[in-house]
């Protein structure tokens, strides 16, 4: 609760901002999006992540308004980078709560509008825990952002709720390999490397990309290019980064 009293006044004191992950397309071999992760610049303890407080806004309801200051911090961010002409996809991490928000799909819609994003600049990364509460309310939003031109991914995927049955019945762009799968597979996971590569076929089956995330080594990386992987990010590549820092690997050759 302190914590939360704290991040109301964070919020309007503009002690928030959004680190970028860049994400490489491995069929390309350029870094054409990238994942926005929030930071807290919070007086007294430096630098704080979100693992420390994205929870407690959860549980106190604040993550609506956190999530929509994030969707417009980067919604934005993208429109800079595009009229600067380096079009990169931006993620956004979307908790279960703040898609549960009656008005979500229209706020989407109106951050977009508002900023004159086109929609394919924004992707949504979403867990299997907003599935699961209200499927049939989940299935309606999902396909309104479909519709508005938006790219769905399911994030951390592997280690929710399964899953297979959400699968076949939302249409979603990509599939977010969790990071605790590509972790052994530099160093002869056998079980990993299967279930990566069962991963890849299954999303690819389904018209799905799929994304690997946490890739630090460079056998990893050869290994998930291997299984026909479509995407990866990790610190291998890059850290996120601040804006200043990232600008100069969207549209990279890697
Ligand atoms: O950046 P870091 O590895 O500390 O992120 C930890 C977790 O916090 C990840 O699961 C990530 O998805 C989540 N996270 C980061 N930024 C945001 C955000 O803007 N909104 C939400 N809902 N989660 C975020
Ligand atoms: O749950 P989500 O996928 O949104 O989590 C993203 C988090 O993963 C971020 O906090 C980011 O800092 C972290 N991350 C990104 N790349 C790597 C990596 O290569 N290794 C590790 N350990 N964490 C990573
Ligand atoms: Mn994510
Ligand atoms: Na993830």
């Amino acid at each position: 609760i302190q914590t939360d009293h704290a991040m109301r006044l964070g919020l309007q004191h503009g002690e928030f901002e959004l680190h970028y992950q860049p994400r490489v397309d491995l069929r390309s071999g350029r870094v054409t999006a990238c994942e926005a992760l929030l930071r807290w610049h919070r007086p007294g303890h430096g630098l704080v992540l979100p693992g420390a407080f994205i929870g407690v806004a959860e549980e106190t309801g604040l993550i609506a308004q956190l999530g929509q200051w994030v969707l417009e911090q980067a919604v934005a961010q993208a429109r800079r980078w595009a009229d600067a002409g380096r079009p990169a996809q931006v993620a956004v991490n979307v908790s279960a709560l703040q898609f549960e928000q009656t008005q979500f799909v229209q706020d989407v819609a109106d951050t977009l509008q508002r900023h004159g994003l086109p929609a394919g600049l924004l992707e949504l990364e979403l867990t299997e825990s907003i599935l699961v509460r209200d499927a049939e309310e989940a299935l309606a939003k999902l396909q309104a952002l479909a519709q508005l031109g938006i790219t769905l991914s399911l994030d951390d995927f592997g280690t929710g709720y399964s899953s297979l049955t959400y699968l076949k019945r939302f249409a979603l762009h990509r599939l977010k390999i969790d990071r605790s799968f590509v972790l052994a597979l530099h160093e002869d996971g056998q079980a990993d490397a299967a279930i990566v590569a069962a991963i890849v076929q299954m999303g690819h089956a389904l018209g799905m990309e799929v994304v690997a995330e946490g890739v630090e080594h460079a056998p990893q990386l050869q290994r998930l290019q291997a299984l026909g992987c479509d995407h990866f990010q990790g610190f291998w590549y890059a850290r996120p980064l601040p804006v200043a820092e990232v600008e100069a690997h969207l549209g990279r050759t890697v």
